[in-house]
């Protein structure tokens, strides 16, 4: 009983986000039009960077407004041609496509059409046939809006959308970046302006997730939100349908396993469904079926003015549990211990574009490598592959696009409540994924300011009381003496680069430093500790012995100092290592960086390095040893 009541007072909070953006899915009753391929692109080079608004390219075919190049989506714009100017254009993008609506979705007048942005980088204005629906602040995150009216006006012409994209950053924007106007005219023609970032990943731009349309009726299911529990071998689902469109609706939901059985049903909007020998969500190389996902059917029947909608909406649910002790992180009950990965959304031409090749190969690689977990640094990564983690039971900390705060002026009321609503953004995207058990909501921001002690604190608070069934944490790399965050945070999350960006070579020096820092954290926090990050740079093909910085022995021999430490400590605190990175990534050009970022265990083409076999081996016997300390009473 007192699990259900438990169960009754998280939801309450989870449903504070019940405005919601299911990710679109066909059904009986829905119907989806991808607007990936060719787009007409126009970048707008004026000096003011304002062209495109003052002319109102929206109005037009964008090519009737001057020349245009063939620009795919979903990708990044800045290695998609040989213009060094395009690769590092700052300002406004315009991008155009012209879509055949099916005649029926305008016809039947019962019909919402709504149009969806996956994510484009950063800020975006949308018009469709020169009428704006939208626009919004953010590159990670999707976005979309009802267009059946802006059709209905003009029902016979191709629908015509146009995107305009700019990518500046502000230091209220997050991530935070700003513009230096470069004056000494004895250095800079005039005009000349870049944009300074404190974050170590090329600033991509441009519509990096699918494009598409969809359908519901007019009434239809807007949002669903499970939370999940299970008692002895009974699974419970409490979930909520919301609806919109009809003040009374009936609502049936079905739930079904994996063998199209239904399991459980309601005809109850909100509930508690019992499944009885139920199934539990397990995360990969924890379990013999890991990830498993039952479908929940939610059907909707309503009556409105003379007639009769149905919307059909079925949502993925893994049944699992996440808590935090002072020594543990917890998933079903089980001591879980985080053995995974960092990853970037970045790959060759295509940027930050969603790549399923690339998707597939990244998945298959960390199975590979006895991987069960992965951090989404530093930013939400797309939906498809949030999907792909739930399915494959791989354990997601959850990041938001909070990476380089560091100035002074971004931790203003400003930057707070813009934080606060990409946080609800995120968890009212992510809320149902069974992988995220954790989120973060920032990446070394600089947390020994007093400010930024009570910005931290807001942000997670906030982060807390819009979902409290997982834990919330930021991740620091600031000393235990120093950070003012510790406090808040369920789980310590630390960044460390001892032998690397101090001591530089130096591997003797990490057994102890490295030791220290988790103790003192442990010893003043009691709290279990994630080492997020650390790493080695290797540029593939570089050897030496002995070993010296940047070449693949160095980075093999950099982690497994690391890893002698951490096995003094895991069972005792230490509850997971993520090594940076997975793969190498672009950076900004910068004297410290060759051609990117190269503390990737895998090349940027996805081929491994030494220290790949070495992190395989040790992740291998590390999924053995859990297996095996599981199974012994
Ligand atoms: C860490 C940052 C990460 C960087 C990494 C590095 O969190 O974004 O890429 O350093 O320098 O502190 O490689």
């Amino acid at each position: 009983m007192l699990r259900v009541l438990w169960l009754f007072a998280a939801f309450d909070a989870v449903l504070l986000l019940d405005t919601g953006m299911l990710f679109p899915r066909e059904s009986s009753s829905r119907e989806l039009k991808e607007l990936n391929g060719l787009w007409a692109f126009r970048a707008d080079r004026s000096p003011s960077r304002n062209q495109g608004f003052q002319e109102a390219w929206y109005k037009s075919r964008l090519a009737e407004t001057g020349p245009v190049i063939d620009m795919p989506v979903p990708a990044s714009y800045n290695d998609i041609t040989q213009d060094p100017t395009l690769r590092d254009f700052i300002g406004w993008v315009w991008y155009e496509r012209e879509v055949v609506i099916p005649a029926h979705w305008i016809a039947d007048g019962g019909t919402r059409v709504v149009l969806r942005v996956g994510s484009a980088h950063y800020y975006s204005v949308v018009w469709v046939n020169g009428v704006k629906v939208t626009e919004h602040e953010g590159g990670h995150l999707p976005f979309e809006a009802e267009i059946d009216s802006v059709l209905q006006e003009n029902p016979t012409v191709p629908c015509r959308i146009t995107i305009a994209v700019n990518n500046t950053l502000t230091l209220q924007s997050l991530p935070p970046g700003s513009i230096q106007y470069m004056n000494d005219r004895t250095m800079y023609p005039d005009g000349y302006f870049v944009q300074t970032i404190n974050f170590d990943f090329f600033n991509y731009a441009g519509i990096h997730r699918p494009v598409l349309l969809y359908t519901t009726p007019k009434t239809y299911v807007d949002d669903i939100t499970v939370v999940t529990d299970f008692l002895d071998n009974t699974g419970l689902v409490r979930y909520n349908v919301s609806v919109r469109g009809a003040t009374t609706a009936s609502v049936k939901v079905t739930f079904i396993d994996k063998e199209g059985h239904s399991v459980a049903s309601s005809n109850e909007p909100s509930g508690v469904l019992k499944v009885t020998d139920v199934k539990l969500w397990w995360p990969y190389l924890m379990h013999e079926n890991p990830g498993y996902l039952y479908s929940m059917e939610v059907r909707l029947v309503a009556d409105a003015e003379e007639s009769s909608f149905e919307d059909v909406y079925t949502l993925p649910v893994g049944i699992r549990t996440v808590k935090v002790t002072s020594t543990q992180f917890l998933i079903n009950n089980e001591p879980f211990y985080f053995h995974g990965v960092n990853k970037h959304e970045d790959a060759d031409i295509r940027g930050k574009g969603l790549d399923w090749p690339l998707i597939v190969k990244d998945f298959n690689l960390m199975k590979w490598l006895g991987a069960n977990s992965l951090r989404t640094s530093h930013y939400p990564y797309a939906e498809e592959f949030m999907q792909m983690c739930d399915r494959h039971g791989f354990v997601v900390i959850d990041e938001s696009p909070g990476v380089g705060i560091v100035d002074f002026n971004s931790f203003g009321n400003v930057s707070l409540a813009h934080h606060q609503d990409v946080m609800g953004e995120l968890v009212r995207r992510d809320k149902n994924h069974p992988s995220v058990v954790m989120w973060s909501v920032a990446n070394e921001p600089f947390s020994v300011l007093p400010q930024s002690e009570y910005y931290l604190k807001t942000v997670i608070q906030h982060t807390k009381d819009l979902d409290p069934t997982r834990p919330v944490t930021y991740i620091t790399i600031m000393n235990y003496k120093d950070d003012l965050g510790g406090p808040y945070v369920d789980v310590i999350c630390l960044n460390s680069y001892y032998a690397w960006y101090f001591d530089p070579g130096h591997l003797e020096v990490v057994p102890f430093q490295l030791s220290n820092e988790h103790e003192n954290w442990y010893n003043k926090y009691k709290k279990p500790i994630i080492q997020t990050e650390y790493g080695a740079g290797a540029v593939a093909g570089l050897h030496s012995d002995p070993p010296v910085i940047f070449t693949e022995e160095f980075q093999k021999d950099f982690l497994q100092s690391y890893h002698e430490v951490f096995d003094k400590e895991r069972g005792r605190f230490l509850v997971g290592e993520l090594v940076w990175n997975f793969a190498d990534f672009m950076t900004k050009q910068t004297f410290y960086r060759v051609v990117g970022n190269k503390k990737g265990i895998f090349t940027r083409q996805r081929q491994p390095k030494a220290a790949a076999f070495t992190l395989k081996e040790r992740y291998w016997k590390l999924a053995k040893k859990t297996e095996t300390e599981q199974l012994s009473p």
